[in-house]
């Protein structure tokens, strides 16, 4: 098989580059190691900057976003019972938008499958070949099968556990880390939430992150000890411990229920480079990695997806690699 842009990887960073190629015409294939509905029910991020919703414009996927995205003017900073709320419409002229990535992800799929995008789920073994050559390409396995992808350029977009930052020779690549000596204990409830904006709260007790995907359906947070499991936490002892970490006003009126996920993240920080290995290019958690506390991680995936979109747009129209 031939392409112009093989894509390791079909999580947002993959499927956001294949839908903006295939906007401007560039061919590419979407290579996915698990399942299609393994990817649609990872529950991560839920806040988007304007970069990325007008990726999602640019891709023609963002009217689900528009209609059921809730925006949000500001967020909220607590220590004890202090509140100070941060401005980002008034500060930065845009407000961001509280959309799940479980569903950028379903739109992006969607959108995809109408457009006849290629991609393969449930490989295995994906080796990438000749990246410093002008004529890489790709072999995987599917059911056993080993299956060969020539390519004019390769995106990485496999996340941190991925192949691609792999390849990059080791005496070219310099990685950077900083791991937390804390966990990030998480659950999703379908609750009201708590306040209409975000609340971030340091308390003595630990952080704690009141967060939410929609009117209905809440994701609340609280730093734990990196030892923790989260069958050591009952959904009980996570609201007891929710409420002594944020404002009592916001306490008192915290609804809580039953939690219907519950998982315990790493805070790593992780930045490797280069991010571009001859026609190999990294893009999101692939390169480098921040804690979920900062609601970064999409939004600066998305920004590597938009230099490398453009600069492959430049590379394919105009004949220009300056862009690349
Ligand atoms: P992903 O989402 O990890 O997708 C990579 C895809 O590559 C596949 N893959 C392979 N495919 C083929 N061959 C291989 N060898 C492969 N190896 C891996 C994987 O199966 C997967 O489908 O990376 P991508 O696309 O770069 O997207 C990055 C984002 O997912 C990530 O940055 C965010 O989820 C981070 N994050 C948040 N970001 C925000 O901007 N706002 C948030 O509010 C926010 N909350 C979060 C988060 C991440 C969390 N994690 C990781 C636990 C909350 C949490 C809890």
């Amino acid at each position: 098989m031939k392409t112009q842009v093989a894509i390791i990887g079909g999580g947002p960073s993959g499927l956001l580059l294949a839908q903006l190629l295939h906007t401007r015409g560039i061919d590419s294939v979407v290579l996915e190691r698990k399942t299609k509905d393994y990817v649609l029910g990872r529950i991560r991020a839920g806040v988007l900057e304007q970069g990325l919703v007008n990726l999602m414009e640019e891709a023609g996927c963002a009217e689900r976003l528009h209609a059921e995205g809730i925006p949000h003017d500001g967020t909220v900073i607590s220590y004890g019972d202090e509140l100070f709320r941060v401005d980002f419409t008034e500060y930065t002229g845009t407000p961001v938008m509280v959309y799940g990535q479980t569903e950028v992800t379903r739109d992006l799929y969607e959108a995809h499958e109408k457009a006849n995008g290629k991609i393969e789920f449930n490989v295995e073994d994906v080796v990438i070949n000749g990246a410093d050559t002008d004529t890489p390409h790709l072999t995987y396995k599917v059911g056993g099968e080993t299956r060969r992808l020539d390519c004019d350029f390769v995106a990485g977009c496999d996340g941190f556990h991925g192949v691609s930052r792999q390849t990059i020779p080791l005496d070219v690549r310099k990685e950077y880390e900083k791991v937390d000596p804390v966990g990030w204990l998480g659950i999703l409830s379908e609750t009201p939430p708590v306040n209409h904006e975000l609340i971030y709260a340091n308390s003595p007790r630990g952080f704690a992150l009141c967060s939410m995907r929609n009117e209905n359906l809440s994701r609340y947070y609280i730093q734990c000890s990196l030892s923790d499991k989260p069958e050591d936490w009952t959904d009980e002892a996570f609201w007891q411990e929710l409420k002594r970490r944020i404002p009592a006003d916001q306490a008192a009126k915290l609804v809580t229920g039953p939690s219907i996920e519950k998982s315990i993240a790493p805070l790593r920080s992780f930045v490797t480079e280069p991010m571009r290995w001859g026609r190999l290019f990294l893009c999101g958690d692939a390169a480098h990695i921040v804690p979920p506390t900062g609601a970064k991680g999409l939004n600066t995936a998305a920004s590597d997806v938009h230099y490398l979109y453009n600069g492959l747009c430049e590379y394919y129209e105009n004949d220009r690699t300056d862009g690349i």
